[in-house]
């Protein structure tokens, strides 16, 4: 049975990128697949262990989770921290995971910067967790941003390992194919990238000191219309045809996050815009930026002042999530060669 399970971080600033990326695109998959999406806050602890304001967080990713479309009654919307399968799969995927494929994980290096012995063992066995999440539920797609990709491979590593070095007790189980499947990523469409506004060449993250390399989900519209006036440009104006965008990667990501918003490709939108001068587009960026973002953060303002509904929702989805887990975690127990009563 096909099903799609994805995550987001609760360490705040949620930005376009996220939803571009990620979680417009869980919205649109709950209409052919059954969906598990989670608020990952044990991976949020990875980076920066205190955060004082984490709860709010996490209800704040519940908030956009909810206000951008996904249906709380239909698919699960629950934290990763209510259902322990994760952490006890993610410590068996330790074991399985070996220490040459963890040193070739970009995002571990770019996180942990030039610092990497201070770097938290949290940090460095992020994919063995996010591995966990995914195959716990045993998904079969996980829809992600572009910089997701070297991690789904890890994944797909994993299970393959899983179900090589587990070969014959998974065989007497009944498994023919296997027991975790090898997930597929779900990666695409214009801004699987969104790169920062202040700079064409870093992707637009919420960890960016500078407030104005992002579009938040919260934004009102006038913070929203100042960020895009000041986004970084180049002095020509737009081509007319999508090869012109080559080496111009800042007048790349506006037109693409023009193309995503309006759901048109690139090309489309050089059609209109073509030959017109970066005042002129950033204008109609803006319009559509706050006509599509405007409800949804909106939205989010009133669902996170109900602290006690977005609660509800979270302890209802980690129940359904963990009916789940647990039934894998049994049969993992069992494949592996625990004792349990
Ligand atoms: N710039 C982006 N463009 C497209 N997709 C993006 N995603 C993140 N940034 C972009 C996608 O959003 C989902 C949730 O990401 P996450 O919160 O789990 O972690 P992240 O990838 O580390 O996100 P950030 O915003 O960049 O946070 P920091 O600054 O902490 O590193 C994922 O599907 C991701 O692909």
């Amino acid at each position: 049975k096909e099903l799609v399970f994805s995550g987001v971080q609760p360490t705040g600033n949620l930005h376009l990128g996220n939803y571009l990326g990620a979680i417009r695109r869980f919205v649109a998959l709950q209409e052919t697949y059954d969906c598990i999406y989670c608020v990952v806050d044990m991976h949020a602890i990875t980076a920066e262990l205190y955060q004082p304001d984490l709860k709010n967080q996490i209800r704040e990713v519940t908030a956009a989770f909810i206000a951008a479309g996904i249906d709380p009654k239909k698919q699960i919307i629950f934290n990763q921290s209510q259902v322990s399968g994760h952490a006890e799969l993610a410590w068996i995927f330790n074991c399985v995971a070996r220490i040459g494929w963890m040193n070739r994980m970009t995002q571990f290096k770019e996180k942990a910067g030039k610092d990497r012995e201070n770097a938290s063992l949290g940090l460095y066995a992020y994919p063995t967790l996010m591995a966990a999440d995914i195959l716990l539920y045993r998904a079969t797609h996980v829809p992600v941003g572009e910089d997701q990709k070297q991690h789904l491979e890890l994944t797909r590593d994993v299970a393959q390992k899983f179900n090589n070095d587990f070969a014959a007790p998974i065989a007497e189980r009944g498994h023919e194919d296997g027991f975790f499947p090898l997930t597929e990523p779900l990666i695409g469409g214009p801004a699987a990238r969104v790169m920062s506004l202040r700079d064409g060449s870093k992707k637009m993250s919420k960890s960016d000191p500078s407030d104005f390399s992002r579009i938040n989900l919260t934004d009102d519209a006038d913070a929203i219309a100042q960020k895009i006036r000041k986004a970084k440009t180049d002095p020509e104006p737009l081509p007319s045809e999508e090869a012109g965008l080559a080496g111009r990667p800042e007048a790349e990501n506006l037109v693409g996050i023009y193309a995503a918003l309006s759901d048109r490709t690139k090309a489309e939108v050089l059609r209109d815009f073509g030959n017109a001068q970066f005042s002129a587009f950033k204008a109609a960026l803006v319009d559509l930026s706050v006509e599509k973002l405007g409800p949804i953060g909106a939205e989010m303002k009133r669902l996170k002042a109900d602290a006690a509904y977005i609660d509800s929702v979270l302890d209802e989805g980690s129940g359904r999530a963990r009916a789940i887990a647990d039934r894998t975690m049994a049969e993992v127990k069992d494949i592996v060669g625990f004792v349990r009563s």
